[in-house]
């Protein structure tokens, strides 16, 4: 790859990447599923009106204190990381709630950086990356079964990523559209069997509203390394997910709250620098 793109990405803003998730949310966000329902609103409002009084209260906040937060939360907006700062403090509780009755493959969160309709690809396949990608190649491969252990025949497994420098295409400049983000259509068993590059350990922006949260608050702003996924399948409920690479630093403190046991890969490696891993995916019925 060319230095160009490398200096692109490395002056990534954090504005820039906050702004393209905010976009992409509105975009995606089905307004008419909003349900009315006004005494559940009551409640849960109150509640968190309550919850941000006990802690003024409790804590004596001042009036210094109250213009910084207010003047943080307008940044937040023109930032465009609203969809960054829920998805990382609070997303995990809510994907909690949301796969609670679940008996297939664990779920985590999806965070502010998936794109939809990613290039599709038959099951045996290469993700789209630079010619000179850098990075680890990962060989991933596995089979989406039912609940019952039945094949799901053309199981859909969309994968999304950072690169090895921890940027996302579409929300850092200097990538191609669609880099490291592919559609994959298992075969008639289940089976697939994908080509990337492992990815690297991924610190959200620091240069925005979230990361003068961090930094105020003696925070850091790391998640582990992590593949992001979609898998579904006719017949199925579609679970999205993140799998993570054992010895990482980060995951015991995961800045987002998101890894779970069950997500950890353990790659074998092989000669000339590959790597390699099975993960297989348990689908619930719809
Ligand atoms: C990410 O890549 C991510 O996965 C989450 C949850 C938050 C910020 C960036
Ligand atoms: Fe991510």
């Amino acid at each position: 790859m060319s230095n160009d793109s490398y200096e692109a990405e490395t002056t990534a803003k954090a504005a820039a990447s906050g702004n393209a998730a905010t976009e992409g949310f509105l975009q995606r966000t089905k307004k008419a599923n909003i349900v009315a329902d006004v005494a559940r609103t009551n409640r849960i409002a109150t509640r968190l009106v309550k919850a941000l009084n006990d802690v003024a209260r409790e804590e004596n906040v001042t009036y210094d204190e109250y213009n910084v937060f207010k003047a943080w939360l307008i940044k937040m907006g023109t930032d465009g990381e609203w969809p960054l700062f829920l998805d990382v403090w609070l997303e995990h509780t809510i994907e909690e709630n949301h796969n609670a009755d679940k008996q297939g493959s664990k779920g985590t969160i999806e965070g502010p950086y998936y794109v939809p309709n990613a290039p599709e690809h038959p099951a045996s396949s290469t993700i789209e990356m630079r010619p000179d990608e850098p990075g680890t190649p990962l060989r991933f491969f596995g089979q989406v079964t039912a609940v019952g252990g039945a094949p799901v025949k053309n199981a859909k497994i969309e994968l999304w990523h950072a690169d090895d420098l921890g940027f996302y295409s579409q929300f850092a400049p200097g990538l191609p559209e669609w880099n490291l983000r592919g559609t994959f259509i298992a075969d008639n068993e289940g089976n697939f069997e994908i080509n990337t590059i492992q990815p690297a350990p991924y610190q959200i922006p620091t240069d925005g509203a979230c990361g003068d949260l961090i930094a105020a608050a003696g925070w850091h702003a790391w998640r582990p390394a992590h593949l992001h996924l979609k898998v579904s399948g006719a017949g199925h409920q579609l679970i999205t997910t993140q799998l993570y690479f054992v010895g990482d630093t980060h995951l015991a403190d995961d800045v987002a709250g998101a890894v779970k046991p069950e997500l950890i890969l353990d790659p074998t490696k092989l000669d000339g620098g590959k790597a390699e891993v099975r993960y297989d995916f348990v689908l619930d019925p719809a």
